[in-house]
């Protein structure tokens, strides 16, 4: 008896892709982004929806949806804040209000406190990345500037949970218009996942004083180890070497620097796996400081514009300010491994 060896996806499987549609709302959706959108209007057993404040540039895709093929529920925690779970996996969402007179440090450690809380309660041990939306995120000088009292809340709320720098999730931290609301999402993940480092910059967990009173909380990219198919979440990645900011207002540049930084991290996360022989397939978020740099930008990551298959990865281009006020362009990504045995010979 010959028994077909073709491979069913694990349960655990999760995809991600850009949409410029409002197709979804299928069952296999764990939750989705919508793009350009301040507020959601979240009802209790449908799709979870987290709104990103930002203006779309370039794209035109409205959602980015996170699918796996496990049953979903999803619901409410608490008045603003939103969870939606499988198996496998737990995202948990949320949006404030700030405005001048917020203590954003002890904000942001109240509400990772709560989500830390909420992802031990529901028994999903791994935080395996994060999204924060801050409004003016530059806005105050030194360490009184909203990103480092973001920062220095986030870190307090980790180190309470025992969260040690080994299993920092990915992370985001980008800048949005006055006005808009703080939004913080978590993904969680049952079992233990890979961080993978970059060879040609410092950990954030490690960056020097000079950057604010507490480091930044997140592991420069995350394998889902659990999968079949890895996917690779690349935290937001800019024109860093080392610790420090370089080619300061050269977009170009910065650019360029940008993607030796996101294919050195990709070559590294090959390293520490036999999962995957390369990473076929991806898609990204670009963040632009400046309205007119989005055609600049989208033309110097034409490296990261090709897939090692061929394909181009799905794109979005969104107006956001970088976490440093040197900084013009920052971009995330998710990559999907694809095996040699699976008939890929291309190298990422
Ligand atoms: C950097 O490499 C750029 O504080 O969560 C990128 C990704 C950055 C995430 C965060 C900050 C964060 O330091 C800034």
């Amino acid at each position: 008896m010959s028994i077909a060896a073709k491979k069913i996806p694990s349960c655990s499987e999760l995809t991600v892709r850009l949409d410029k549609t409002d197709s979804s709302t299928e069952t296999n959706t764990l939750f989705r982004f919508c793009f350009g959108r301040d507020a959601s209007e979240q009802s209790v057993d449908g799709t979870v929806n987290i709104p990103i404040p930002l203006q779309v540039l370039g794209n035109g895709a409205k959602f980015e949806v996170w699918e796996t093929s496990e049953p979903v529920h999803s619901g409410r925690i608490a008045n603003n804040m939103f969870f939606a779970a499988s198996k496998s996996w737990l995202m948990i969402h949320t949006t404030v209000f700030i405005d001048d007179t917020s203590d954003l440090s002890s904000l942001t450690q109240d509400i990772y406190n709560n989500m830390l809380n909420e992802v031990v309660q529901r028994n999903y041990q791994d935080i395996v990345r994060t999204w924060n939306y801050i409004p003016e995120i530059n806005k105050g000088d030194g360490d009184s500037e909203r990103y480092r009292q973001f920062s220095l809340g986030r870190a307090i709320a980790f180190e309470s949970h025992n969260c040690n720098i080994e299993a920092l999730p990915a992370g985001t931290a980008i800048g949005s218009a006055a006005g808009t609301r703080l939004g913080i999402t978590i993904l969680a993940a049952k079992s233990d996942n890979i961080r993978v480092e970059n060879p040609r910059q410092m950990s954030a967990f490690q960056y020097p004083r000079q950057y604010g009173p507490r480091s930044p909380s997140f592991a420069r990219a995350v394998l889902l180890s659990q999968c079949e198919f890895p996917l690779l979440l690349v935290s937001g990645t800019a024109s860093i070497l080392g610790h420090e900011s370089v080619h300061t207002s050269k977009l170009i540049n910065q650019a360029e620097e940008t993607t030796l930084n996101i294919i050195s991290l990709r070559d590294a996360a090959l390293k520490q796996t036999v999962k995957a022989q390369s990473f076929s397939t991806g898609s990204l978020r670009i963040y632009v400081r400046d309205k007119a740099d989005f055609p600049l930008a989208v033309d110097s990551l034409k490296k990261l514009l090709h897939n090692s298959d061929h394909s181009t990865p799905d794109y979005i281009v969104l107006l956001g300010d970088i976490c440093r006020s040197d900084l013009l362009v920052e971009v995330e990504a998710v990559y999907q491994a694809s095996h040699a045995l699976a008939g890929n010979t291309a190298s990422a």
